[in-house]
């Protein structure tokens, strides 16, 4: 690994403090932790490997010619990616360790999401930015398109302009930047795109949403609740690092061991236990902080309405039908364009699928996330808020940053939240 660290420029001192502080928490809040499914096992190594063994397969993919895309949103088509045989990933953007640098550039009051994957690139501690070879970025928010003008000075950022309304003229628009974005991949990887392999792409991702869906309602099923909420988050986590294939495979293990978990009533959590849905802004890792502080206080989140989340494989591109590369980027704007992010006016569809799930649950009570300064999320609050009163579903906002100076405060407004439920 050295050499290849080397050649992306890792700063290795810097980055082997991160490894370290990273192994201990993952040790405390999930190795420590009794009953786990075995399967857990695979996701363990991935993240004990997260910039080893990856690393190295991606940085093949990269030597062989294939594109390498770094993103920060669920709105980036990754299946053309993968069509052109590349590899689309999340970027480090969870950690507050890279916080303090990227304010030496950025604004103190914007989201930690963007500051620590920023802060990532200044310090060159991340390996998944050092070898894209291009950064998608979008102009979802505004702390984010404005971003990337800067970061856009470090390394390589092409920004896919996602709408805000979702108008025939707005669809059309996104059409056009599918299609950019497809010439953008071809270029890099030297050849066309053609049909057989947009088809190719789109069943390797449909295949891996569908196993995380599996995994979903597998959650809280028959009176069980056969896995932690934070182990679920782990693997959603994972989902945008690991191969897609190998990833699918093992996720299908994890549910085939949890269908004998809920056969043989075999729960994580004792009976009655307070479950609970968490909406909100996206967790990158190592951003478990409010799972651990919900299932240490005694409740089970049993779902996320979040793009680390429900949101990421709630739906798959449906091309049964398409006969041409037209039909399938139709078929992909018609997926994407359905996704409910916090950035469209209006977004009611998102206040429905929060109803629709908390009913598929059937959850005691919802937890709305929102990271400090993220306005969309944090606006939407009242909508949402007044959707589940009426409900009478309770709720409880959480407005938290990376730091894990507000765990106590958090502490005590969860528990008083999960007692009230009881
Ligand atoms: S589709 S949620 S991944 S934009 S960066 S909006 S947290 S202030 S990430 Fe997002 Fe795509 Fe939407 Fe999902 Fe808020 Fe921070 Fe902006 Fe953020």
């Amino acid at each position: 690994m050295e050499a290849i660290y080397r050649e992306l420029g890792i700063d290795v001192k810097k980055h082997e403090e991160l490894m370290n502080a990273l192994g201990e928490l993952y040790g405390k809040l999930f190795l420590e932790r009794n009953n786990r499914p075995e399967a857990m096992g695979y996701f363990d190594k991935v993240m004990a490997e997260i910039h080893g063994k990856r690393i190295e397969e991606l940085y093949q993919l990269r030597k062989s010619g294939r594109p390498l895309v770094g993103t920060f949103c669920i709105f980036v088509p990754e299946e053309i990616v993968i069509s052109a045989g590349g590899a689309c990933y999340g970027l480090c953007g969870g950690a507050q360790f890279t916080i303090p640098e990227a304010e030496t550039h950025l604004p103190r009051n914007i989201c930690p999401l963007i500051k620590s994957a920023y802060g990532f690139k200044l310090q060159r501690t991340c390996p998944y930015t050092q070898l894209a070879d291009v950064i998608y970025g979008e102009t979802t928010c505004e702390a984010k398109k404005k971003t990337w003008e800067l970061l856009g000075k470090l390394h390589k950022v092409h920004v896919m302009h996602i709408p805000h309304m979702k108008g025939d003229t707005e669809r059309e628009l996104w059409l056009r930047e599918l299609e950019r974005f497809k010439e953008e991949m071809e270029r890099i990887a030297g050849k066309p795109i053609g049909f057989e392999e947009l088809k190719k792409g789109v069943e390797i991702v449909n295949a891996k949403r569908s196993a995380m869906k599996r995994l979903y309602e597998l959650r809280a099923k028959d009176g069980c609740i056969p896995i932690a909420g934070l182990d679920v988050l782990l693997v959603n986590q994972i989902s945008f690092y690991d191969d897609p294939v190998r990833f699918t495979e093992k996720v299908n293990e994890l549910c085939q061991e949890l269908e004998k978990r809920i056969e043989r009533g075999m729960s994580v959590f004792p009976e009655g236990v307070a479950k609970i849905l968490v909406a909100g802004s996206p967790m990158a890792p190592p951003n478990w902080k409010l799972h651990w502080i919900v299932e240490d206080s005694g409740a089970a989140v049993v779902a996320e309405e979040a793009c680390i989340g429900h949101r990421y494989f709630r739906e798959n591109v449906d091309i049964s039908g398409c006969a041409t590369e037209e039909e399938i980027l139709q078929a992909l704007l018609k997926r994407y364009s359905n996704i409910d992010c916090a950035c469209f006016t209006p977004n009611h569809q998102r206040v429905k699928n929060i109803i629709r799930m908390c009913e598929e649950k059937k959850v005691d009570g919802v937890i709305y996330y929102t990271l400090s300064f993220c306005h969309t999320y944090n606006v939407e609050f009242k909508k949402v808020a007044d959707a589940l009163k009426e409900r009478g579903i309770p709720v409880l906002k959480i407005e938290t940053d990376y730091s894990m100076e507000d765990v106590e405060q958090i502490r005590t407004r969860v528990e008083a939240f999960v007692e009230s439920l009881s």
